[in-house]
């Protein structure tokens, strides 16, 4: 049973968790942080590359000892260090690490000091305002922890939509591989694209039911059958992700489809419509009475109400179905719309890749530009560059720029925003740069009022471009700091500035809701992928499935300009 990139990428993350607690040495833990993202990254499975005789070594950061630690884990599942480590540190320990407000260091002492070794523990122990009195907590950590532990509780039976989209892909695969399959397609918020998924909801035409019954139930990935019918069952999987099934026929197949895509607000709306001109909708089809007058295709389910197609991106009855019936639904934004990327690492900072393979695989991607945006120097965990060695940079990319006559490369940095609301160079090199993306790493606890400040501030200078990952929230980890975004939006609309929406799939940030609120204010958004390795620029695509729910068009979005266009946008507004 091969083992899924995901699943060996947890276990490295476990041994670094477990590693940490124990004080291990700071560059084994990061090393192993860093396989799990090298491996969960990779486009191709890291069990087939080990069948295939690839030497691991190859990829990014992985060195003899992870590559020996991988392939002990795709052969055996597991890896005997970290058995040793489970068996010495008890198993609540790296679930605690989790929690906002609570480290290794902490966990540890609360351990040491309490014996708190799971969630319930902590809980009560807050609660007692027992942690408050250990030296180097008090009641403002204390506080923080009971928050986090609230935060935490109502996440965790979400999956991030890439980890959905790689279990949905091999699903439908296995489904499909069976001849009797018209047609398998995920609906429900996954089809919607939504950033997290509940669970998966399969739908699939097939004239014999029972045969894919036993093919759904049949998947490696099922731990159990939660139930099974003639023509639905429900499972679920060794990561714990629920999967329903409805096997339907091709005559109802559109009306099964609407209905089970969702949103459950959008199918509501829709079939209150219906009402009015005597019509019932529901999963089976479109009815007059007794007489089935439509429901083979979703298309056919909008026309009987008289609405065109409405992408299902946009179906959260959030305006879309006015917006249908004005005839002015968004023409939303695709991949191909894309002409380049803005936000980009390299192995100047914190990146793994060269700016020249950066630029070989950007090129490749059929960019006409890609922009260099290493940190600045106070972002001194992610290897911030000083001016010197920025200027050095920029030199060189001078030099790539005349060897490759078909991509632009841009000068660029994300420029920490200070706490003060200062940017951090001195503007005379930040005047160099063609633009910058400008974002915050350190103090996301400040006060709404202050975090707002600090950000219009920084706003105020004339070399501000776009406002980098604006929420700074890390989906199912983090919560978005305290802003007030709409005033951001709005000095943004007033200053000629804009707001990224940061394709990577742990944070998509901004989202779809204030992807919408800029549009609609007229602040164009530039979707970037923060790309740290060539793979990344492939976040991309989860980028455009957020703008898509954002409403973005093309021309909402700064990177779908022309190279000529981008620079006149980006130039700077007063100097
Ligand atoms: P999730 O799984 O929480 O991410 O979100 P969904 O939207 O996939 O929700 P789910 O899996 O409970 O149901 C799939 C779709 O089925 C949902 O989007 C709309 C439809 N549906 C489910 N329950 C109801 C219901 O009680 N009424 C109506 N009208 N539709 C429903
Ligand atoms: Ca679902
Ligand atoms: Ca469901
Ligand atoms: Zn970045």
């Amino acid at each position: 049973m091969p083992f899924h990139n995901q699943e060996i990428a947890a276990a490295f993350e476990k041994l670094a968790d477990l590693l940490e607690i124990q004080g291990a040495n700071q560059f084994r833990v990061l090393a192993y942080r860093n396989a799990a993202r090298t491996i969960e990254s990779q486009p191709k499975s890291v069990a087939d590359m080990i069948d295939e005789g690839e030497d691991l070594q190859e990829l990014p950061g992985i060195g003899h000892d992870l590559a020996a630690k991988i392939r002990e884990y795709a052969s055996t599942g597991r890896i005997r260090r970290l058995d040793e480590l489970e068996r010495e540190i008890p198993e609540g320990l790296s679930i605690l690490m989790k929690i906002e407000g609570l480290g290794p260091k902490k966990v540890k002492t609360l351990h040491d000091r309490l014996g708190i070794s799971s969630r319930h523990d902590l809980e009560t122990a807050a609660r007692s305002g027992e942690i408050a009195r250990i030296r180097g907590f008090g009641p403002k950590t204390e506080q923080k922890i009971l928050r986090g532990l609230s935060t935490a509780a109502a996440r965790s039976t979400r999956i991030k939509f890439i980890t959905a989209h790689e279990i949905a892909r091999a699903y439908l695969a296995h489904l499909n591989a069976l001849k009797a399959v018209r047609q398998a397609v995920v609906a429900g918020s996954y089809r919607r694209k939504k950033e997290t998924v509940g669970d998966l909801d399969i739908l699939v035409i097939c004239e014999e039911p029972g045969l894919v019954m036993d093919r759904f139930t049949g998947f490696e990935e099922v731990s159990s059958v939660v139930s099974r019918g003639a023509t639905r069952s429900t499972v679920v999987l060794r990561s714990g992700l629920q999967v329903d099934i409805r096997v339907v026929p091709g005559e109802s197949y559109g009306a099964a489809l609407h209905y089970f895509t969702g949103s459950k607000e959008h199918g509501v709306a829709v079939r209150k419509i219906a009402q009015k001109s005597g019509l019932k909708i529901n999963e089976y089809g479109v009815f007059r009475g007794e007489e089935r007058i439509a429901g083979r295709t979703e298309e056919e389910v909008y026309r009987s109400v008289g609405l065109p197609f409405i992408e299902p991106e946009l179906r959260e009855n959030r305006g879309e179905i006015e917006a249908a019936r004005r005839g002015d639904l968004p023409r939303l934004i695709t991949l191909e719309d894309i002409r380049g990327d803005l936000h980009a690492h390299t192995t100047l900072s914190d990146g793994k890749n060269t700016l020249e393979e950066m630029v070989e695989a950007a090129r490749s991607r059929g960019y006409e530009y890609l922009a260099v945006t290493n940190h600045s120097p106070q972002v001194t965990v992610a290897h911030g560059i000083d001016s010197t060695v920025l200027m050095k940079q920029i030199e060189e990319i001078d030099r790539i720029n005349e060897r490759y006559p078909d991509i632009t490369i841009l000068k660029s940095s994300e420029v920490d925003i200070l706490k003060d609301g200062s940017l951090d160079y001195p503007d005379e090199v930040l005047r160099q740069l063609d633009f910058t993306v400008c974002s915050i790493h350190y103090h996301q606890h400040l006060s709404r009022e202050k975090q707002t400040e600090r950000v219009l501030k920084a706003m105020d200078n004339p070399c501000f471009t776009i406002f980098g990952h604006p929420t700074g929230r890390l989906i199912n980890e983090r919560e978005p700091y305290e802003i007030d975004l709409e005033r951001v939006i709005e000095a943004a609309r007033e200053n000629g500035r804009f707001l990224e929406l940061n394709a990577n799939p742990d944070r998509l940030d901004l989202d779809d809701i204030y992807c919408k609120a800029a549009r609609d204010a007229g602040v164009m958004i530039a979707i970037s992928t923060d790309a740290h390795s060539v793979f990344n620029l492939g976040y991309m695509e989860m980028g455009i499935n957020q703008a898509r729910r954002g409403w973005l068009e093309p021309r909402n979005v700064l990177n779908c300009l022309g190279i000529e266009d981008l620079k006149r946008r980006v130039k700077r507004v007063s100097t």
